[in-house]
């Protein structure tokens, strides 16, 4: 009978065939059913013997505990940025410039995509993967390889073993799984990410690699960094490619050797073409010196490589047909006018509306409903609509009929007065009661930048509106009388309740230029909102200022300070401002040398609270809990009582538990703490 040992070295490696060939090759060579059943097995046998469990068993991939934060790394070998090209002549240029600084020998460039997702290092000893590592400046990132790991189609192991290897890649998130993340998000009220890029990173820094191995992020290997002795020359980036497929990495295939200007751009146009059908973004493509000598010989600048240069494609444009124009009102009461379109796929993703900003926007362009419109999606903007297809109007003059946009008199929400201000090009709806600015305002007043109200995202805000449990920023002081109808809401279970009203209340003691932010005063963004909070002291101080004293602060000009007075000016906003004083919220600024407070923001939601640490936490030790709970300026105590701000339950909770709940003290787990901590 075959000895356990080899067993499970054989069931490890031939999982982590099976792994290659489904996550890297895409072909994969067993079912699901076979898969797991194998893995199942192996799980068994490292259970009885955790002595033989090796960090290249595949049920390694996701293990470990919760970090509580990432170790510092330094790359050897830096990761370069690169610098940019954004024309024809430019890529010429720069090919011939490259060929010129070599004078009778060939020269070879590759082409290949420019994927859109964050560069990391990975780091092989002796054939095992050892680190992952992020980009950060380029010379130090940060130390995230139980997250790296948990990406299937990084090779724990390679195919054939050299002492050290060094290889650089972009890890990134499907644009499918970043559509679905977002969902989710939303409806649990987490923070939105505004890109795959965005998400990608924010998956690749989660603490707990169990919440980075569910974010589905993938990689594609591009660039050998370091090769130790014992690996077969390679002479050229075209080989290090091939080298870095067979021993196991996700390359991708579309990268084309080319001689000459001409076939560089033609590469360039080839995968332009194939762009809009890629499952995950690029943001253009790269192209590289291919001999690694000629590359030593180039060097670098001061920020990037001489050899190697990314071009950037235009923007995407198509022509759909515009259905309707609908009406949006924002927080401020702006009316937008927004394109209803036919689906148009456009940069990999459909497109079914587009901002109009305004209606001079509409008349200076001649755009009529029923027209064929060119739009256009630049970075992660909102897709706009650029220009009117006049020939297909003339075409269709006599089959398909366009209609002129006219701006509505009255608010299409509430059906209050619209009002155009003299010099501006917006219309706003005027009624302060408005329903839809009242939601929008809600949104902003709760969103990360503002006073980051975690667990009352839009979604939720959408339900409580509906409800009329919230209809202005006070009613969300007051959610917590509403304790049992928000635990009668679809999804809402007693314990996401619980933490929802506990980041209420938290949120009350957070620095004083997040409220000033989340009032939303026109005008007023987070940078002035951080100006006005240290200049002023207090939201009071603010209410009162007078215009010249506004206007004397640096980049404060008279439109924001008019804003600024015409806001405090309004009696409902100084009775809005006395209740929120009222409810206990912080309405003084305190210095970053005064007090626990300022500083960090995750220092706001901890300091001066009342902890009481009860049960056995999943990861954290009581002593390092109460460590981190005073490093930000709580307080730990053994008993609870009614100044008790939070209990922390683990597992086995007893009497502590009991009396937090009939005391009506929040109860939070570890999950909970670590947020509050800033550390997840
Ligand atoms: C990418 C990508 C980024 C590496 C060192 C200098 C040139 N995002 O896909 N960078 C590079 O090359 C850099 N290649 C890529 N494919």
């Amino acid at each position: 009978m075959q000895d356990y040992t080899e067993r499970a070295t054989y069931l490890k490696n031939l999982l982590n065939e099976y792994s290659y060939r489904y996550y890297v090759l895409d072909d994969p060579a067993v079912s699901d059913f076979e898969y797991d059943s194998l893995y199942r097995e192996l799980a068994g046998i490292e259970a009885e013997h955790p002595d033989i469990i090796t960090p290249d068993s595949p049920t390694q991939r996701v293990g470990g505990a919760a970090a509580e934060g990432f170790e510092k790394f330094t790359h050897r070998i830096p990761l370069q940025s690169l610098d940019n090209v954004f024309t024809r002549e430019e890529v010429t240029a720069y090919c011939e410039k490259t060929a010129a600084s070599f004078p009778g020998e060939d020269v070879s460039f590759v082409v290949e995509k420019k994927i859109d997702g964050l560069s990391v290092s990975l780091t092989y000893e002796n054939g095992i993967l050892t680190t992952g590592a992020t980009r950060g400046d380029g010379v130090t990132g940060e130390n995230v390889t139980a997250n790296v790991r948990t990406v299937r189609s990084v090779p724990l192991k390679l195919k054939y073993p050299v002492e050290r290897l060094v290889v650089r890649g972009e890890i990134y998130m499907p644009r499918q799984s970043f559509m679905k993340l977002n969902e989710e998000q939303d409806m649990n009220g987490k923070q939105i990410f505004a890109n795959p890029r965005n998400a990608a990173a924010g998956s690749l820094r989660q603490l707990d690699p169990k919440t980075a191995a569910e974010r589905n992020l993938n990689i594609f290997i591009f660039n050998l960094q370091e090769i130790s002795d014992d690996a077969p020359e390679i002479k050229t980036h075209s080989e290090s490619l091939e080298y870095l497929k067979a021993q196991g990495f996700r390359v991708s295939s579309m990268y084309r050797v080319c001689r000459n200007a001409d076939e560089v751009w033609d590469a360039i146009e080839e995968i332009g073409k194939a762009r809009s059908t890629l499952e995950y973004d690029i943001d253009g493509a790269v192209i590289k010196t291919n001999s690694l000598s000629q590359r030593e010989r180039l060097g670098a600048t001061s920020k990037a490589p001489k050899w190697a240069t990314a071009y950037k494609y235009p923007p995407e444009k198509k022509f759909t047909r515009l259905k309707d124009i609908e009406v949006n009102v924002g927080r401020t009461g702006v009316l937008t006018p927004l394109a209803i379109l036919e689906p148009v796929l456009l940069a990999g993703s459909t497109v079914s509306k587009a901002t109009l900003h305004n209606e001079d926007y509409i008349k200076e362009r001649d755009i009529k409903i029923g027209d064929m419109v060119q739009i256009m999606k630049a970075g992660d903007v909102i897709p706009a609509v650029v220009s009117v297809d006049n020939d297909a109007r003339v075409k269709e003059q006599d089959t398909v009929p366009r209609t002129e946009f006219k701006m509505p008199a009255v608010c299409p929400e509430c059906g209050g007065a619209v009002k155009r201000a003299e010099n501006e090009v917006a219309y706003r709806c005027i009624n302060p009661d408005c329903p839809a600015k009242c939601y929008r305002a809600l949104v902003h007043f709760t969103s990360k930048d503002a006073m980051n109200i975690e667990g009352l995202g839009p979604a939720l805000l959408r339900v409580l509106t509906d409800k009329g449990l919230v209809s202005s920023i006070t009613d969300i002081y007051r959610l917590k009388e509403h304790r049992e109808e928000l635990i009668a809401i679809d999804r809402m279970g007693e314990k996401s309740v619980d933490n929802l009203l506990a980041s209420i209340e938290n949120s009350k003691k957070n620095e004083l230029y997040r409220l000033i932010y989340g009032l939303g005063i026109r005008q007023v963004g987070e940078a002035a909102s951080k100006d006005l909070a240290k200049h002023f002291g207090s939201v009071d101080a603010v209410a009162d200022a007078d215009t010249a004293e506004l206007e004397s602060l640096a980049d404060f000009g008279s439109i924001t300070a008019g804003c600024i007075a015409d806001f405090f000016s309004k009696p409902r906003n100084r009775a809005l401002i006395e209740e929120l004083k009222e409810l206990g919220l912080n309405t003084e600024y305190q210095s970053p040398d005064n007090g626990a407070a300022a500083g960090a923001a995750q220092d706001a939601n901890i300091a001066g609270k009342i902890f009481v640490l009860t049960g056995t936490l999943p990861t954290l030790k009581r002593a390092e809990a109460q460590k981190l709970i005073e490093s930000c300026g709580g307080k730990c105590s053994s008993s609870v009582s009614s100044k008790t701000s939070y209990v922390v339950a683990g597992e086995e909770a007893g009497s502590k538990l009991d009396k937090a709940v009939s005391l009506g003290v929040p109860v939070i787990d570890e999950a909970e703490l670590l947020r509050m901590l800033g550390m997840s």
